[in-house]
């Protein structure tokens, strides 16, 4: 029943933000936006509902967004399960051949399939690959101490263009293929921000689970360009999980995407308040 006593101010608020919305929505018609969703930011069954919630949004209003997940956490605790023991060297997990095996059954198989499905529930048509389909994305060894990390080398998104005609959100697992048909383990950050550079992505979104890049004293900094990112990591203010975002960003501008903004996943519909509010989200990196 639709009720015009009560209440009806939310729905005048609610009505004028729609409106509001439409510069916004006009400005991202059509445009790539790659959303980086990490494993910290993927939270619980709600969590993850607002998040696919927001993406089949954005198809919706006629964008065309990529996931790119992550799930560190998850391969932690199944290789827990199966008493592999496992190390980080800078950011990078050490990836022996039993523990490729793991990465790629937890992120191509339990995590793609969690956000396909929750996408999917919301209405929207979620297609979910890893780098290998489509030849995606082809990886060189990143280090022989690291065993098979991968660095993409060659990112073809033909795959992903034939999903936006189609309609279909394309859902990426970051695993990619050796030249020689190895299976390679991609940190989750680099492989979105390859994608993004080899899409020439309007935006890219880095959600994790702080608010953004911060100052000395302790501020979120709401934009900054290559050189202040330079500074910043020099005078050691952007240090530890903050390095690997940052780099990510810094590449994907160079790689030719318009714009990176690292933000906090887990704040409700940040997806949508950085694309179609005034307000926006996180930190805004560009040129
Ligand atoms: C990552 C891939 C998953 C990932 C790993 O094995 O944990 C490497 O470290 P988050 O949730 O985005 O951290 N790969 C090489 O990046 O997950």
């Amino acid at each position: 029943m639709r009720k015009q006593t009560a209440m009806n101010r939310d729905w005048i608020a609610t009505a004028r933000t729609l409106s509001e919305a439409l510069p916004y929505l006009q400005r991202y018609t059509g445009a790539i936006v790659v959303i980086k969703f990490g494993g910290h930011a993927m939270g619980d069954d709600a969590e993850m509902e607002s998040f696919a919630r927001d993406v089949v949004l954005m198809r919706q209003v006629g964008v065309n967004p990529v996931v790119v997940h992550g799930g560190g956490p998850m391969i932690n605790e199944m290789l827990a399960k199966l008493g592999v023991q496992s190390e980080f060297v800078r950011g990078k997990r050490v990836t022996d051949a039993a523990t490729v095996e793991v990465v790629e059954m937890v992120l191509s198989g339990r995590v793609n399939k969690r956000i396909v499905q929750a996408i999917n529930d919301q209405g929207g048509r979620a297609v979910g690959l890893s780098g290998k389909d489509g030849g995606l994305m082809l990886c060189d060894q990143t280090d022989a101490a690291l065993g098979f990390v991968g660095t993409p080398s060659e990112v073809n998104p033909r795959v992903l263009h034939s999903l936006f005609e189609a309609g279909m959100i394309p859902v990426v697992a970051p695993i990619g293929a050796g030249h020689a048909g190895e299976t390679f383990n991609v940190n989750g950050d680099t492989a979105a921000g390859a994608i993004a550079a080899a899409l020439k992505a309007d935006r890219l979104l880095l959600l994790t689970d702080v608010a953004g890049v911060k100052d000395a004293g302790g501020e979120v900094v709401t934009e900054l360009s290559p050189d202040h990112i330079r500074a910043l990591t020099e005078e050691g203010v952007i240090a530890g999980g903050m390095i690997p975002k940052t780099e990510t960003a810094l590449a994907a501008i160079e790689g030719g995407v318009r714009a990176v903004v690292i933000l906090d996943g887990r704040a409700p519909n940040a997806c949508l308040l950085e694309l179609f509010t005034d307000h926006g989200a996180g930190s805004l990196i560009r040129a």
